[in-house]
């Protein structure tokens, strides 16, 4: 099997400590962390993701292996961030309220922080308000809000909402995104930026910051 076939299978078993070396190897091999991230790790996950869904594993199966993907990640960072030295912006980032999912939001952070931004990683299960308080404690560009249930997608309107309330809907730019999160929710909420990935949510920040600063 080969390097990335391997991390895939080892992060469906949960076996942390193999795919932090596994992914270790891979450097060594030369393959490019954007790949390892993508054909390893994600596509790993991706599987889990499906048997979850089939009822082939349970919910323990599936956090040993977010567990996994986190320590196969933390190795990639520094490849993955290339290494902004001034803060081209502030972002606020979290996962909404009710939601406990932060892996997709972790490769945003991780994304950002390569591009340059400061980013006030908030975690999981975020009030809605405190989006809008540490916008404001922290004179941020933008509030950018993950959500992965259908369930808790209804918290991004009330970050919106809230912003408003608090007076500083104007000065922030809202980014929304996670698997359920399409443009059209995007606009049917009020905010102003959807996008699929990490990595655009990177690229897309970094434009909105320079627009703001640049004002
Ligand atoms: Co959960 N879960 N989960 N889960 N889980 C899903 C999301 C689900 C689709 C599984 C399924 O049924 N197929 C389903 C949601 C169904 C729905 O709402 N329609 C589900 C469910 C139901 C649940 C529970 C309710 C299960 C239960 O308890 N019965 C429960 C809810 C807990 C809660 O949050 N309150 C639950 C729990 C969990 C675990 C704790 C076990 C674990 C989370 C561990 C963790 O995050 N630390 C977990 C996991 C791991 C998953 C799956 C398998 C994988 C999610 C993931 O991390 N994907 C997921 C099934 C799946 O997606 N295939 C599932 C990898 C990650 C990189 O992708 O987060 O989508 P993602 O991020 C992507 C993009 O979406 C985007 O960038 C990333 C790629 O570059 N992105 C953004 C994300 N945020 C962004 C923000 C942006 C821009 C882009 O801008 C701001």
């Amino acid at each position: 099997m080969d390097t990335l076939s391997s991390i895939s299978e080892y992060l469906q078993q949960g076996r942390a400590n193999n795919v932090r070396e596994l992914v270790k190897q891979a450097i060594d091999e030369g393959i490019a962390a954007q790949d390892i991230l993508e054909k390893g790790l994600l596509a790993g996950m991706g599987i889990i993701g499906g048997k979850f869904k089939n009822n082939e594993v349970f919910v323990p199966d599936v956090l040993i292996a977010a567990r996994a993907m986190n320590a196969g990640t933390e190795i990639l960072k520094p490849l993955l961030a290339s290494g902004g030295v001034t803060a081209k912006g502030t972002v606020i980032l979290g996962t909404v309220k009710g939601d406990l999912h932060d892996i997709g939001k972790n490769l945003v952070r991780m994304m950002m922080e390569g591009k340059g931004l400061e980013v006030i990683d908030l975690g999981v299960d975020v009030p809605s308000e405190r989006f809008v308080e540490a916008a404001k404690e922290n004179n941020a560009q933008i509030i950018a809000c993950s959500a992965l249930l259908t369930t808790t997608m209804p918290a991004m309107e009330e970050v919106v909402q809230k912003a408003k309330e608090a007076g500083i809907r104007d000065s922030v730019t809202i980014m929304v995104g996670g698997a359920p999160i399409t443009d059209g929710f995007c606009d049917k909420i009020g905010a102003d930026i959807y996008t699929p990935d990490a990595s655009t949510a990177a690229d897309r920040a970094v434009e909105a910051c320079a627009a703001r600063l640049n004002q």
